[in-house]
């Protein structure tokens, strides 16, 4: 990875995670995830606090955090997140090189581990919702779609909050 990749990550995190008035750039090279038609529910996976963060009308993408839980005995891989509100979604992760630039890149899979937690922040692993298909209104509900790596769906509906 070269330097020049991180600090574009740092830069776009900076708008996408801490929203300033300006649209985001969207990572190179990134396409739409696909859908799993044959999904099928799966309740081993709760979502605590999960909240979209509010965004001025000019931005187009936002973040998605709170905590997942997987009340399962297995791990839980998430490749893909998806909602009617954005064209899609996007997992990712944060992280720090070597010469101390943080910055976030989108990342295959996210894993919740076997009666544990993942949460999702600012600071670390979280969802991104791309191309947003309207403003966002505060107070408003999404509604998301994660899907595991053996096409269970796991629906959770989330507020718009200040960030
Ligand atoms: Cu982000």
């Amino acid at each position: 990875m070269t330097r020049s990749m991180l600090l574009g990550a740092a830069l776009l995190a900076l708008v996408a995670c801490r929203p300033a008035p300006q649209t985001a750039g969207h990572p190179a090279g990134h396409t739409g995830h696909s859908q799993n038609e044959a999904g099928t529910p799966s309740s081993v996976l709760s979502v605590h606090d999960a909240r979209v963060v509010a965004v001025p009308p000019s931005v187009g993408d936002t973040s998605v955090f709170g905590t997942l839980h997987n009340a399962g005995p297995a791990p839980l891989r998430l490749v893909g997140v998806q909602t009617d509100a954005a064209s899609h979604g996007m997992l990712m992760v944060t992280q720090t090189d070597p010469a101390g630039l943080t910055g976030m890149q989108d990342t295959p899979a996210l894993t919740v581990p076997a009666g544990g937690d993942l949460t999702l922040s600012d600071t670390g692993d979280h969802l991104m919702l791309m191309g947003l298909r309207a403003p966002l209104q505060e107070g408003q509900t999404l509604t998301l779609t994660l899907t595991d790596d053996a096409g269970g769906t796991h629906t959770f509906d989330a507020p718009v909050v200040k960030p």
